[in-house]
This record gives structure tokens, sequence and C-alpha cells, in this order.
């Protein structure tokens, strides 16, 4: 939700508006587009498609904070780096303690994932899903390092909706503007956000 320009209240909802800000919204373990290969019926059952929310989601609540998560101020740009690990994750684990049983507090406590509260499998980034929201500033710099950690699969990241016009290769589809990621790689994204708005993030499946 960067705002380039003037400066602005952060809380100000850019979500689905023609706002200068930029959040990227992260859709893990569920869909993958149609140009994406096929991932085993187990997995397609599992994950289930969690579609963008917040427009201030607070910080990465599992890992490091959001590094550029401010007030953005016209040209002042950051670097902003994060780390994503993408692994095969469990729904309604040990992390979510009594969730199920209807300990209601228990369904939000650290890398609890709910999902829709059906113990499942799913593809989650640092133990969230929907995945970490990134805010950064028009102007930014994201840097984000990839960890693959999916045993029998790869993956990329597709930065929905961003032009890439410098960084094509940053786009993350699988097989088209890159190979995809081996489990135990680790793939660096790194491309400069030059548009306001709310954007998504999501895997483009290959092996
Ligand atoms: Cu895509």
């Amino acid at each position: 939700m960067s705002k380039g320009g003037e400066r602005r209240r952060q809380s100000s909802p850019a979500y689905g508006s023609a706002d200068s800000g930029t959040t990227l919204m992260g859709v893990m373990g569920a869909r993958r587009s149609r140009h994406s290969a096929r991932a085993p019926a187990a997995l397609w059952l599992l994950a289930a498609v969690l579609l963008l929310l917040v427009a201030h989601a607070a910080p990465q609540k599992y890992g490091k904070p959001d590094p550029c998560y401010r007030e953005c101020v016209s040209g002042e740009t950051m670097v902003c780096k994060y780390d994503f690990h993408e692994e095969i994750y469990n729904a309604l684990n040990a992390a979510c303690g009594r969730c199920a049983d209807g300990e209601f507090g228990d369904c939000f406590l650290e890398a609890c994932v709910q999902v829709d509260g059906v113990e499942r499998t799913v593809y989650s980034i640092n133990r969230m899903l929907p995945g970490p929201a990134i805010h950064v500033c028009v102007g930014d710099t994201v840097i984000v390092d990839l960890h693959v950690l999916l045993p029998g699969h790869a993956d990329t990241l597709h930065w929905h909706g961003l032009h890439q016009r410098d960084t094509p290769y940053m786009d993350g589809v699988s097989m088209v503007t890159q190979c995809p990621v081996l489990s135990g790689d680790i793939f660096r994204y790194q491309f400069v956000v030059d548009a306001p708005g709310t954007y998504f993030y999501h895997p483009h499946n290959g092996k």
C-alpha cells in the first residue's frame, strides 16, 4: 500500500481501489492456474482457494515482521527483503491447540492454519495461509527468497498483476518465464514495484 505522492495514513484501505499503494497478498495451498501442471489429487483436494483479504493485514505473524510496512512518502524508497518457506503443512495441526474442539481462541495461535475447518494438507508459506502480506511503497525493491520445501514437487511464485517490465524473468510462471524451483532449492525474486494497488501472488506448480 504505498502512497506515492502525498502522505496518507497506512490504514487507508488500498484494497480494490485506485489508490497509490501496493499490497501483495499470498494465496497459497490452493488453486493453481490453468497453465500449471496437475497436482496429485490429494493436494487438489487439500488445498482450498483462499482469496484476498484484508487491505491492511498485520505484518507477517510468523517469521520476521514486514520490514517495509510504513507510511509511504514520495521519493523515499526501500529495499524490502522477505524469506518465504513454502512447505507442505497440515491444517488444524497441533499448532491449533483445541481449535477443532471449539476453543475459538486457539484458532488464532501462531502457525495455526485453519483453512475451512477441515483437517487437510496444504501448501503454506511461513506456515501461514494465505501467505504473508507484503506491504511496500511504489518504487520499493521487493526481494523474496523462495525456499521450496515440497518433496517431490517444484514450484514458483507468480506475482499476479505486476507488469515486470524490466524484469520479465521474475514473473514466476513455471515453464514460461522460468523453470520451476526444485524442492530444496532457493530462488530469489527481485523486482521494483512500479504501480500502486492490491495484488496477489500464488504458486505455479511444476514438476
Ligand atoms: Cu499466475
